[in-house]
């Protein structure tokens, strides 16, 4: 359970298609039997958008008798190329997941007691107008910020932003992508992008630094990870676990947690000591090669054993292969990388390696993409606020969510009074659950935008129901790839229950927020507005799908001059940006704390069925797996007399203890020093009758967060545990 071998992984298909859509306990989805499916034909197929995760590949939905019964990959889509995750393949669990969100809910204080009650939306759209007014007039717009994560957030953002709120913030940056986003942008003045502007096609030689592709499932990147392999690439995994990606690499090394930038600082010496970097390269495109070249002159192979555990020919060995393939080989960036505080300097340390390989627009290295050209709508300009949100972090290029938990915690007149939180389980999220419960309770007023009754709702005064994806249209989607393209969300299905679009949702909220021009009359209005700009019609692109440009300029061409957008214009090895604000101009090694004795150090991550915590009450991929399990490795567990499937309590650093057990698998693919679960399970909410109680919850451990002092990122592998067997 949890983990798939080594041909399972790749076979991204529709091969369990077939037994999808019937469930065990006799929960039925759709009117069809097992078996039924394969044979089925559909009345239509709709050419939509996934968003079981922020992916967002083509699929094409199948309807019968107005149900969805199938879903598969787009074939023109360049993120889906025909193939789904399991997860895009299970959506219509979402669709016809019996415990939605199904009308308004608004929260009543009755006698002292404080409960749910339905609303219409009329009531819950007009208890949020005047209880935003009412905050904004005695606070100011500043007061009230919004967090979000996921496509349909968009048309909120405009009508918060033209209400005057300018803080929105979203954990997809803070607790995932942001030290990697910052690392890139100071050493070659832009990002990796999402999806990341990376070749791994045609890479000869792949590091994954803790990335686990194959677990972490997102589609395109673990299709062109196959196709690596499939041409021989050579794979080095390093990871305190055994991963799936581990499981197809030529070389495993077993780092001791939290000493990655002492590997790669390592392997940077080597590079230059042996001169076996891209010298022209360099020479032409970056500064600091000197200065970078003394300050990791101490990270000897010897010096790197003692600190990471990994043998010196081992280190040596991989740094050598790397300058070999130079050009086509690749350290991957990773992409959830707030681990342990000084991760904006790991993601450093990994941009510089890249660029001594000199692989940036080469093929197998790193990419500069491009968006499909399509101009934005014409909304009214925003207010301008007078009193911005400013980070503390010096280079948070966006707003931290944690620091809008401490901000609303903060005794001061900047504190904030109001959250707006669409698609974000915040509780499940943040890390610290206590500093999120506290400020939300804090708080004057909180709306929670949902399709379920995930725990955040549970501290919201009004919930709205959302539809799901396959009810939708959304925006348009044109983000920057390496064959630019547009994509279309449209619904295959109408609304169940009482439930909206966001963009619905939004126009409503507009009418009760004295801006009754901001939207236009119906979505499909602006979709053709936008459209007609660049010389198409909405109906050619719900036809279609998908409009995508052929990749242009993806790779420099010799002797091509290129500027980056740093200070220097050149790459920056050294950086003095970061030097100007009294960080380490070159990434350091610095020690993490060590495990206490009997506790180990608590790791999570991705299965390739589940997308965190929002698919664990799907019917369908709960069947898949229904619980995640803590991985120890076997001969540290014996040591603790611990059995392999029993079901056991966590209790961490602070004394912490899981709310729900779960059940121990005890494996020679870890690390004696570190457990592993996977992210996502161990709700608690009664609403949600599927997932409720069912394997623990990471998030519920991770009571210590070491922020990054660059860009305000959490890390939270700073986290321990040991077991009980009391409830
Ligand atoms: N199926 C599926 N796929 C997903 C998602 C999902 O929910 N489900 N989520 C998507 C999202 S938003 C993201 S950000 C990505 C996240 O996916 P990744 O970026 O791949 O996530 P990581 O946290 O880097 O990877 C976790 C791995 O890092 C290892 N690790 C932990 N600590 C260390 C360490 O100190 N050093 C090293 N070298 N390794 C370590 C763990 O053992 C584990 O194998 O996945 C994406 N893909
Ligand atoms: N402990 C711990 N914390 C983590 C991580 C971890 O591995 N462990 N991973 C980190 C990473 S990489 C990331 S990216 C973040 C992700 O964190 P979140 O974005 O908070 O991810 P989810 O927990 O899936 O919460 C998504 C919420 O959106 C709702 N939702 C789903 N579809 C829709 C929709 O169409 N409309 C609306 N309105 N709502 C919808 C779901 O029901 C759910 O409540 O978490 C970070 N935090
Ligand atoms: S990677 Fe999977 S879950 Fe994510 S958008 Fe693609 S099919 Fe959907
Ligand atoms: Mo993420």
């Amino acid at each position: 359970m949890g983990v798939i071998n080594r041909r399972d992984f790749l076979t991204i298909s529709s091969a369990f298609l077939a037994g999808s859509t019937v469930l065990g306990g006799g929960f039925v989805l759709s009117p069809y039997r097992q078996g039924e499916v394969t044979s089925l034909k559909s009345d239509k197929v709709v050419k939509t958008t996934c968003e079981l995760c922020f992916w967002r590949c083509g699929i094409d939905a199948h309807v019968k008798d107005g149900k969805v019964f199938k879903i598969a990959g787009q074939k023109d889509h360049p993120l889906s190329n025909g193939k789904l995750c399991p997860r895009g393949l299970g959506g219509h669990g979402l669709l016809y997941d019996p415990d939605r969100l199904k009308h308004p809910l608004i929260r009543k204080n009755v006698n002292g007691k404080s409960s749910f009650h339905k609303a219409t939306w009329d009531e819950a759209t007009t208890l949020i107008a005047s209880r935003l007014s009412e905050i904004t007039e005695e606070h100011g717009p500043e007061s009230v910020a919004m967090f979000s994560h996921g496509f349909g957030a968009s048309f909120f953002k405009t009508l918060l932003s033209a209400y005057g709120i300018d803080t929105f913030t979203a954990p997809s940056y803070g607790q995932c992508r942001g030290p990697r986003t910052e690392a890139f942008k100071l050493t070659f003045g832009h990002g990796v992008g999402s999806p990341e502007g990376l070749d791994i096609a045609n890479s000869k030689y792949l590091v994954l630094i803790g990335s686990h592709l194959g677990e972490n499932m997102h589609n395109t990147q673990v299709q062109e990870f196959s196709q690596a392999i499939a041409k021989g690439c050579r794979i080095v995994a390093v990871d305190p676990r055994f991963s799936t990606a581990a499981g197809k690499a030529e070389t495993w090394l077993p780092i001791k947690a939290g000493t990655d930038i002492a590997l790669l600082r390592s392997w940077i010496h080597i590079l230059i000591e042996e001169k076996l970097y891209d010298e022209d390269f360099i020479a032409e495109n970056a500064i600091g090669l000197s200065e970078l070249k003394k300050s990791v002159r101490d990270a000897t192979p010897e010096k790197t054993f003692a600190i990471t555990g990994i043998p010196v020919e081992m280190i040596v060995k991989v740094a050598r292969d790397l300058g070999r393939y130079q050009n086509q080989a690749l350290v991957h960036p990773g992409r959830h990388v707030t681990w342990y505080g000084d991760d904006t300097q790991r993601e450093r340390a990994i941009a510089i390696l890249n660029a001594l390989l000199g692989n940036y627009r080469a093929k197998g290295g790193l990419l500069s993409q491009k968006t499909y050209p399509i101009p934005k709508y014409d909304f009214p300009k925003p207010k301008k606020s007078s009193r911005k949100f400013k980070s503390v972090y010096p280079f948070a290029g966006s707003i931290p969510s944690n620091e809008i938990v401490d901000r609303t915690l903060a005794d001061s007149p900047e504190s904030f009074k109001a959250w707006f939180i669409y698609g974000t389980n915040l509780i499940h999220t943040l890390g610290d659950q206590k500093s999120t419960i506290e400020a939300l309770r804090k708080l004057k007023f909180v709306v929670a935008v949902d399709v379920l009754p995930m725990e955040i709702t549970g501290y919201a005064d009004v919930v709205l129901p959302e539809c799901t994806y396959l009810e939708r249209f959304d925006d348009l989607d044109a983000r920057a790839y390496k064959k630019p393209y547009l994509a279309i969300r449209q619904p295959a299905v109408k609304p169940l229950f009482d439930s909206k679009p966001g963009f619905e949702i939004a126009r409503m909220l507009s009418k009760k927020m004295g801006l009754p021009d901001l939207f236009p009359d119906k979505i499909e209005t602006y979709l053709e507005s936008r459209l007609k700009k660049i010389g198409h019609s909405l109906v050619e692109l719900q036809e279609k799908g998908v409009f995508v440009n052929q990749d242009s300029g993806l790779y420099r061409s010799q002797n091509e001059k290129m500027r980056f957008d740093t200070p220097s214009g050149k790459i920056e090895l050294v950086s003095n940006k970061l030097r100007e604000k009294g960080f380490d101009p070159v990434p350091k090694y610095t020690q993490h704390p060590e495990n206490p004795p009997g506790f180990f150090r608590l790791l999570f991550g991705r299965a390739p069925m589940h997308t965190f915590g929002r698919t664990a009450n799907n019917r369908i991929l709960g069947e898949l797996m229904p619980e995640n399990e803590l991985w120890v490795n076997a001969v540290a567990g014996q040591d603790m007399k611990l059995k392999n499937g029993e079901y056991l309590y966590l209790v961490n650093q602070d004394n912490i203890k899981s709310k729900t057990p779960i059940r121990v698998r005890l494996t020679q693919r870890i690390r004696p020093d570190v457990v592993f679960m996977v992210h996502g399970f161990g709700h608690t909410d009664p609403r949600l009758k599927t997932a409720r109680n069912r394997g623990a919850s990471d998030a519920d451990l991770i009571s210590h967060l070491d922020v990054d002092p660059i860009m305000g990122g959490t890390g939270m592998n700073n986290n321990f545990v040991t077991f009980t067997r009391e409830a």
